[in-house]
């Protein structure tokens, strides 16, 4: 099982924010959890006098930062971004000739925001008008200007609309495709963007190539392994193009089938065994469930450097067995960065003692279930080789099969150097200099073909396609209800053939769209499309004419295939304001989303949650701790930062309940599950919420666990998990659980 929480890549990167005139973070405390990459925020603030702006429900350490801050109810973010567009389109602030040239639905976008005036944004939001305006003129009075995202953004039923009104509002300024502006999205765990595009997702291939017979037929190709061989290792062959698990509800799929338990749609079984590489358990929401799940499995297999919590919350006795993964300092490899840039890495020591790289793990298991070759054949078809060495031929691989995102360049020959001369960039630009001239660091993808320099900046029309400019994909279609989905004329990037919109690139149109008569070679060479042609001929044709492979179009304000076409604000499942929820409910409820039917308006129209639980409940990261939490409470100078499970919690609500600074209390959830913590008294959240850390295990529901820990293994500082008590609901589109918008009621232990 892997752990891809976030989604969205970074459009240009931490660097670049140097480049701003003004920062918006939504949902993103990077002072905290970003402490490095924060630096180009504070040089932005200091050269060009970029106001920083914070809209967060907690005043972080990174508000502390910022020129301006609006401390928002959780879960409102849409409500307050069409309320910043709504003065914008007022003001005429928008970029017209952008939204014109670049983006489809944006009418449809001026609608909705229309109707969220001011007053109406500062009812839903709880941040006052004043404080709207006067951030709208801030921000969009002042560009280039970037946006940053993380956490508070995606963590909630609505975190896939949260996640497009944020573009959205930057396409309207016509920030996107600028040096100092984008979307620059902070991401999580080293290599979490590597793991997204090599698809530790259950709902694509590698690449994000979809679940379809098309692609299945290429990478069989690709790997050099039979297509029959692939469909035989399902059930059956419809199985092959359906969605998995997720990391989210995997426990759904043992409980299946109990009292009161959601129902799956999964060839007709229920989970029955758990191999984790890489996670924590203790992470993953409804813990109590997560629990109960683990006590039914027949089988447990946990390969993790530390001793994985899982073990220590379950009381299954048998059958469970903890490998021991080497660290990354133990292995090498390529790994991506939070701006879609690749680093090499080398091995610092030898795996230590018994261990055994993540690898190494994955393919004894490969053998002892009898697909060895066909796992590995991929990395021999290049040059057939009769053996591999890792992990050069790993890369090569995905850079021989992976187009979607430009991986041809990453061969692990470039990437090799770019380790080799990375004092020979600049800390900006990213471009390189000396030997490294004509690259940029890391050679973000996409990275076209073997010679191209990689993409600093995502959709940049005012560089050439060769020096990693691009338009938007072309990937919806040319048209939709009879409006051109190409982009406009003359909005084609720097030195192209064509200067105007153009179609995604394939054997057919080659010719015409790029004004070009292939040889009879390269005609019988040439793949279908740009996406599986492994002759490159299309990219290498493309560049010759500066154009992109993907073709130049609009970017999509409305997305027609979404159960909201446009984003709109949905109250969450557990909403404080019941009021609200009538005007703007959930969704109905989703059956079958990733094998569960999963629970919206049946959730939120159970009761009145407020009345029970009339508290907002935020969790989110501490400096000093990592994740789940183990790898650094077993450390002793970091546990001592945080030795204790706690709850942030303001004055004035703890003196309603008789709740003294550093007094135990109690957190009681919707779902009936309830956990003890100490009360750490700060103003950083207001009355009507509390904030807990995400990092701790070792206790469950009052109960201290530590006997269970093997012998010698006890981290320095053990705690409840939050995620006992974060309320049940799943995005609706990703099924990432809506761990930062729920409610809660509190009492003194
Ligand atoms: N020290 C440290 N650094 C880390 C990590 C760590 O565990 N420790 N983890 C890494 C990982 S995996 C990730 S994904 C990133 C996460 O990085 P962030 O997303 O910055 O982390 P969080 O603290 O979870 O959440 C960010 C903020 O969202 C706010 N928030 C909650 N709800 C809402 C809401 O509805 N709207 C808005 N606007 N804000 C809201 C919270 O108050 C919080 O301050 O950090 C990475 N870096
Ligand atoms: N309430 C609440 N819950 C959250 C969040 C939140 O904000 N609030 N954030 C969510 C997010 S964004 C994330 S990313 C998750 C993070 O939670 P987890 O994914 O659980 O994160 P980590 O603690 O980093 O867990 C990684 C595990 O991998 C092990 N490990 C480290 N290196 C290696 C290795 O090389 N190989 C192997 N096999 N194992 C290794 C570690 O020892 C640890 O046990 O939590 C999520 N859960
Ligand atoms: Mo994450």
């Amino acid at each position: 099982m892997a752990n891809t929480w976030g989604y969205g890549a970074m459009t240009n990167s931490l660097n670049d924010i140097q480049n701003a005139k003004a920062i918006i973070i939504f949902g993103a405390n990077p002072a905290v959890n970003h402490p490095v990459g924060f630096r180009h925020l504070l040089v932005a603030k200091e050269r060009n006098n970029a106001q920083i702006i914070v809209v967060d429900p907690r005043f972080t350490r990174t508000a502390a930062h910022a020129d301006l801050y609006a401390q928002i109810r959780p879960g409102t973010d849409i409500a307050f971004m069409y309320g910043m567009l709504n003065i914008i389109f007022k003001n005429g602030w928008e970029n017209k000739e952008f939204i014109n040239d670049r983006v489809y639905g944006m009418d449809d976008i001026r609608k909705e925001a229309a109707k969220w005036t001011p007053e109406r944004v500062s009812d839903v939001t709880g941040v006052s008008t004043q404080k709207l305006i006067q951030i709208t003129n801030a921000y969009a009075r002042q560009t280039p200007g970037t946006l940053l995202w993380a956490m508070g953004l995606t963590q909630h039923t609505i975190g896939s609309s949260n996640t497009r009104i944020a573009p959205i509002l930057q396409l309207a300024l016509g920030n996107m495709g600028v040096e100092g502006g984008g979307c620059n999205i902070l991401r999580g765990h080293d290599n979490v963007q590597g793991a997204t595009d090599m698809c530790c997702l259950s709902h694509t291939l590698p690449g994000y190539y979809g679940l379809s017979d098309g692609s299945w037929k290429y990478f069989a190709k690709s790997w050099g392994v039979d297509y029959n061989w692939l469909k035989g290792r399902f059930k059956a062959k419809e199985w092959m193009n359906k969605k998995g698990f997720t990391l989210a509800r995997w426990y759904a799929g043992v409980l299946a089938g109990k009292a009161g338990e959601d129902k799956i749609h999964n060839a007709g079984t229920n989970l029955k065994a758990l191999v984790v590489l890489g996670n924590g358990i203790t992470s993953i929401d409804q813990q109590a469930k997560v629990k109960e799940a683990l006590d039914n499995l027949e089988l447990i297999v946990i390969a993790d450097p530390f001793v994985n919590e899982a073990v220590v919350l379950t009381d299954k006795k048998d059958d469970v067995f903890l490998l021991p993964a080497a660290s990354q300092f133990e292995t090498s490899g390529c790994v991506t960065a939070t701006n879609r840039s690749a680093q090499w890495r080398s091995q610092v020591i030898e795996p230590l003692y018994e261990s055994k790289t993540d690898q190494d793990l994955m393919f004894e298991l490969a053998k002892r279930l009898g697909f060895y070759k066909e796992f590995t054949k991929g990395m021999l078809m290049k040059e057939n080789k009769k053996s591999f060495k890792w992990p050069e031929d790993a890369t090569d691989e995905f850079a021989r099969i992976i187009k979607t995102i430009g991986f041809t360049g990453w061969t692990s020959k470039r990437l090799k150097n770019h380790q080799k001369n990375w004092d020979k960039f600049d800390h900006v630009s990213l471009m390189g200099y000396g030997p490294m001239k004509g690259e940029y660091y890391g050679l973000p993808w996409p990275c076209w073909t073997e010679t191209h320099s990689g993409s600093p900046v995502l959709y940049d029309i005012n560089r050439s396609v060769k020096e990693g400019g691009m338009g938007f994909r072309n990937r919806f279609g040319l048209m939709h209800d009879g409006v051109d989905l190409l982009a406009g004329k003359g909005s084609a990037p720097k030195d192209s053939a064509n200067p105007d919109g153009y179609p995604e690139i394939t054997a057919k149109n080659i010719e015409k769209v790029l004004g070009i008569t292939l040889s009879a070679s390269e005609k019988k060479r040439i793949g279908k499309n740009w996406k599986v042609d492994t002759s490159n001929i299309i990219a290498q044709k493309c560049m010759e004419r500066g154009m992109a492979p993907y073709g130049n179009a609009k970017a999509r304000a409305n997305v027609w295939t979404f159960p909201d076409r446009i984003p709109m604000h949905r109250e969450p499942l557990h909403s404080p304001r019941q009021d609200l929820v009538k005007e703007y409910p959930t969704y109905k409820d989703k059956p079958n989303h990733y094998r569960v039917d999963t629970r919206y308006a049946s959730e939120q129209d159970k009761e009145d949650w407020s009345k029970k639980f009339p508290i907002n409940l935020i969790t989110g990261r501490l400096v000093n701790m990592n994740g789940a939490g183990v790898e650094t409470r077993s450390s002793k100078y970091l546990a001592k930062l945080s030795p204790e499970m706690f709850c942030d919690i303001n004055p004035g609500l703890a003196a309603n309940h008789d709740i003294k600074n550093g007094d135990m209390m109690w957190i009681h959830s919707p779902s009936d599950t309830k956990i003890k913590v100490k009360a750490r008294f700060t103003y950083s959240v207001a009355e009507d919420r509390v904030f807990l850390p995400m990092h701790f295990a070792g206790y469950f529901q009052g109960e201290d666990r530590s006997a269970h820990y093997p012998k010698g293994h006890k981290p320095y500082a053990v705690g409840e998990s939050a995620n006992t008590v974060t309320n049940y609901g799943y995005d609706i589109v990703t099924q990432l659980p809506e761990t930062k918008g729920g409610l809660c009621r509190i009492e003194k232990a």
